[in-house]
């Protein structure tokens, strides 16, 4: 009897330790498989100098010996002979605040940074180093981040459901705080500061007041103190219309005296609580928030309030730059320029304004934001989104990077690359309570990913996408470069397949109403004009797609000259771009000698094909992965498959109606009429219920 207790014991502990969840994301810290490299690193490490006198020292040793101790099965002595990782706070030329160099120095390791925060980067680097299996005995490194600010938004609202949150509830157990702090909280700023993420915006853009009464403060102060070791500032994401809402004023007009002092007096409020606050982040007159202009003012007058009242405390406001009226008939790609580059220069100065990546609202494509490039004067951060509010939620294997990079890398033919006219880049968080944090475990490369680039890039010209991939897939799956290779592969390629089978050449917001997910091309009756999707495409018999030439809305004027000439012309335009910028007909001659109507098809067909051989691709992948995680993966896969189908002949048979030509001869055959899926409603969609 004893013995069966014992053994059942025994094989749940087994159970339990060889269970592979995705809770411990890409830090996982398992025993190098490689014998001979497991031998050098332990002998490169026998001995460590680390003192840590303050909580981010301790922060990093604490992470360092756990690193090792998985890695190796030991940690290094504390002092004494051998091969000794040496830790060091040193200014160095040429390194910014934040940066680390780790070198080898007569057969010990030196890591040395000019700050405590560049002494944990480098600890986490550094165990990356060992995690990918890279060689260490010659080490010469100098990095710095790109970018200054890397801050992750959480659209997480006090009663803890997320808008367009696809991983569960929010992480922050309000109710239990401030007293109850989650042991995730602390495995949030650790994988975080992997990643060099140094802010989280921790409440929704469509902003409670309540966050600004002393609870809520508190509750955010209590986070803000876990946060804080592992170098992450807490911002809060503010109500424009607080002092009436919590307040008792009458106005929120922010030339009003009473309304800057109430500000002021929040703001020292909030520094009692949280001395290292960040800042605000602001959506204000967009989407039914409340802003200046209520009062007849500009953005620039409120952002400039708020920034007046945090400026003695070093804080900064962020504000956004996504605002669309539905009274203005303008084009909704030209609305955000034509309100902000009027006030380029106009900000005080620890104002960022924060800019989606493209002119409409975080699409499978869109041309880079008009405003990059566009207001020298102000610094800008570049908002790209995580969650995959337009990309398939949490279903859907969809890698970011390559989106993000296109954005980086585009040539705004006034300062450079977009990379080089942004202060910093924020990413709506796909966090949640999930066990596995993002719902989809490749969702977790999105996060790690944002972070990396946030780091990494910066006018650098090398595509980072690829190589951020590798390290993700070698941390969180295997070191074997087959496998590895891919992974990588079908990470790659990832998203061009969901442009493909939702939204192919330069479609865009034809996305089922309000949640987002699965097709409506149809969908007209939305309150709003530019939320139907017929707004965006509009197809007739003639043809399909969004005149934004001087013959339709203009929106290329409001690109630089050496940026408008790659779209302009119909005929030049590459066609991933082509029914973005042009209305064309349903036989205009594409690139690749077909007529449109062809390539649609090929697109929509491809895409479909293109998910099952991912689906093939990761089948294949199965004695290579830990059997939880392959069957979470393989099972979303059949649900990205399904999807791709519904998205491929919905699409297809509602634009046959303006077409009026047929499908390929050959291909799969829609297996249900356009009246089926027109039917086909979603209810409780995750990520709308606020
Ligand atoms: C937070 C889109 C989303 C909204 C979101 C908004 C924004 O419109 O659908 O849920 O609101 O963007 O970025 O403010």
């Amino acid at each position: 009897m004893k013995r069966t207790v014992f053994l059942g014991l025994f094989l749940l502990l087994l159970n339990a330790l060889q269970a592979e969840d995705g809770y411990r994301l890409w830090l996982r810290y398992d025993l190098i498989d490689n014998k001979a490299l497991l031998q050098q690193y332990r002998s490169a490490l026998s001995a460590m100098s680390f003192p840590a006198n303050s909580p981010m020292l301790a922060a990093a040793r604490n992470e360092l010996l756990l690193g090792l101790q998985g890695l190796l099965g030991q940690t290094p002595r504390s002092s004494g002979p051998g091969n000794t990782f040496i830790v060091r706070l040193e200014n160095q030329k040429d390194l910014s605040p934040e940066g680390f160099t780790l070198r080898t120095v007569q057969k010990n390791i030196v890591l040395t940074a000019p700050t405590e925060k560049g002494i944990l980067y480098g600890v986490f680097h550094f165990l990356r180093l060992l995690q990918t299996q890279q060689p260490i005995d010659h080490l010469d490194i100098a990095s710095s981040p790109a970018l200054p600010y890397r801050i992750l938004d959480h659209w997480d609202n006090l009663n803890r459901r997320v808008e367009r949150g696809y991983a569960g509830l929010s992480l922050w157990d309000w109710f239990t705080l401030p007293t109850y702090k989650d042991q995730r909280y602390t495995d949030y700023a650790r994988a975080n500061a992997s990643i060099g993420i140094n802010g989280t915006v921790l409440n929704n853009v469509n902003a409670s007041p309540y966050i600004l009464t002393p609870d809520w403060l508190e509750k955010a102060a209590s986070l803000a103190d876990v946060f804080r070791p592992y170098g992450i500032r807490v911002y809060l994401s503010v109500r424009f219309s607080s002092p009436m809402d919590i307040g008792g004023l009458h106005t929120a007009d922010p030339l009003d005296p009473a309304v800057r002092e109430w500000w002021r007096k929040k703001a020292d409020e909030i520094y009692r609580y949280i001395p290292d606050f960040g800042g605000f982040l602001v959506k204000a007159n967009s989407e039914g928030q409340p802003g200046p202009q209520n009062y007849g003012r500009t953005h620039a007058d409120g952002a400039n309030m708020l920034a007046e009242a945090l400026e003695p405390h070093q804080g900064i406001i962020i504000w956004r730059a996504f605002v669309y009226s539905n009274e203005t008939p303008e084009d909704r790609a030209r609305q955000a320029y034509t309100e902000f580059k009027p006030l380029d220069g106009q900000f005080h100065k620890n104002v960022l304004v924060q800019v989606k990546n493209g002119p409409i609202d975080f699409q499978p494509r869109e041309p880079f934001h008009p405003l990059f490039g566009a207001m020298p004067n102000t610094p800008l951060l570049l908002e790209v989104q995580l969650t995959q509010e337009y990309l398939g939620f949490s279903s859907h294997l969809v890698y970011l990077a390559p989106l993000f990079e296109e954005c980086l890398n585009a040539d705004t033919h006034i300062n450079g690359t977009v990379s080089k006219t942004i202060k910093g880049m924020a990413g709506v968080a796909n966090i949640g309570n999930d066990r596995n944090w993002c719902g989809h475990i490749f969702a977790q490369a999105n996060w790690y990913a944002f972070g990396r680039l946030a780091w990494e890039t910066g006018g650098k010209a090398a595509p980072y996408s690829a190589a951020i991939a590798t390290e993700w897939i070698r941390q969180t799956f295997t070191n074997d470069p087959k496998v590895v290779d891919s992974i990588k592969e079908m990470m790659m390629a990832s998203r061009e397949i969901a442009v493909n089978y939702m939204t192919p050449l330069g479609l865009h917001h034809i996305m089922a109403y309000e949640h987002h997910y699965g097709p409506g091309p149809w969908l007209a009756n939305a309150k709003r004009a530019d939320w139907n999707p017929v707004y965006y495409h509009k197809a007739d018999t003639a043809g399909v797609g969004f005149d934004r030439t001087p013959t339709g809305s203009n929106a290329l004027e409001q690109y630089a000259p050496g940026a408008r000439t790659q779209w302009a012309d119909s005929n030049a335009c590459p066609d991933q771009w082509l029914l973005w910028w042009h209305h064309v007909s349903w036989n205009h001659r594409m690139h690749t000698g077909r007529t449109l109507w062809a390539e649609l098809c090929r697109k929509y067909y491809a895409g479909v094909d293109s998910v099952r051989w991912m689906q093939r691709r990761w089948n294949a992948l199965r004695p290579a992965i830990d059997p939880e995680r392959w069957q979470q993966v393989d099972m979303r896969l059949a649900i990205q498959e399904k999807n791709a189908v519904e998205w491929r002949n919905a699409c297809l048979l509602y634009f046959q109606t303006f077409s009026r030509q047929p499908l390929p001869e050959t291909a799969e055959r829609p297996d249900h009429t356009l009246e089926y899926y027109q039917q086909h409603k979603i209810d409780y969609a995750p990520g709308t219920n606020q």
